[in-house]
């Protein structure tokens, strides 16, 4: 049997610096915070934030199986500075490698792969910004940190530097 401490050790062998734990459970207070945002118009044109209500309030509609949430967090932090040269635009620090999409995919792709050969009996889903999962509602419950009034996570060690992955 796949234990917590497995799936932290094989997650952290694949660079990830957070792994918390949720019990899969509806979300409520945080299900009705976002049709609040939907009503008041903030998702403005991005029109898939209105899709598969039933999705975000109960993941067994995603994965009916699923037991456990685990939520990862990697770090993105680069110590350098912007050019300072004006004439240049300035990017944020998540967009200066490869399309995270793409790496955060390849990681958890493989950490499926390493517990399914621990205990074949394992099954799971993940997402990276391509469901409609709310991260930052599971992140939180998993423990990761707290949410700050710019809406996303942060954790005591590495501010809210890190992406997500559930
Ligand atoms: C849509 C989206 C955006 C949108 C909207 C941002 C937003 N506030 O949701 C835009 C394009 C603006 C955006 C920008 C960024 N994003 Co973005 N984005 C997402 C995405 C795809 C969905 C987020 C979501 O569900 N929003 C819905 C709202 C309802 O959620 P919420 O803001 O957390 O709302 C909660 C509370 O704020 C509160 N609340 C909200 N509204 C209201 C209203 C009332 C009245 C009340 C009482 C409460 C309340 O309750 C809600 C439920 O808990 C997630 C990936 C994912 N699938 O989760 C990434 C994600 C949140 N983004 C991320 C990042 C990194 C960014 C940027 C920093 C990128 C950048 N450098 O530009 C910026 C940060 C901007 C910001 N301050 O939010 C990361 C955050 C990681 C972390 N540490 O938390 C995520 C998780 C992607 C990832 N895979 O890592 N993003």
């Amino acid at each position: 049997m796949i234990t917590n401490d497995d799936v932290i050790l094989i997650s952290k062998g694949f660079g990830f610096d957070l792994v918390g734990f949720a019990k899969v459970e509806l979300l409520d207070k945080e299900y009705e915070n976002y049709l609040l945002w939907i009503d008041r118009g903030y998702q403005a044109g991005m029109k898939y934030m209105e899709k598969n209500k039933g999705k975000r309030k109960n993941v067994k509609e995603i994965f009916s199986k699923g037991k456990s949430v685990i939520s990862l967090g990697l770090n993105y932090y680069k110590p350098d500075l912007f050019s300072g040269n004006k004439s240049n635009g300035k990017i944020s620090r998540y967009a200066w490698g490869k399309d995270y999409h793409l790496i955060i995919w390849d990681k958890s792709d493989q950490i499926i792969k390493k517990l399914k050969e621990a205990d074949n009996s394992f099954e799971g889903i993940s997402y990276v910004d391509t469901g409609p999962l709310m991260d930052k509602a599971w992140g939180v419950r998993a423990g990761l940190g707290w949410q700050g009034k710019h809406s996303n996570i942060i954790n005591k060690e590495f501010g809210s530097w890190f992406l997500l992955r559930t």
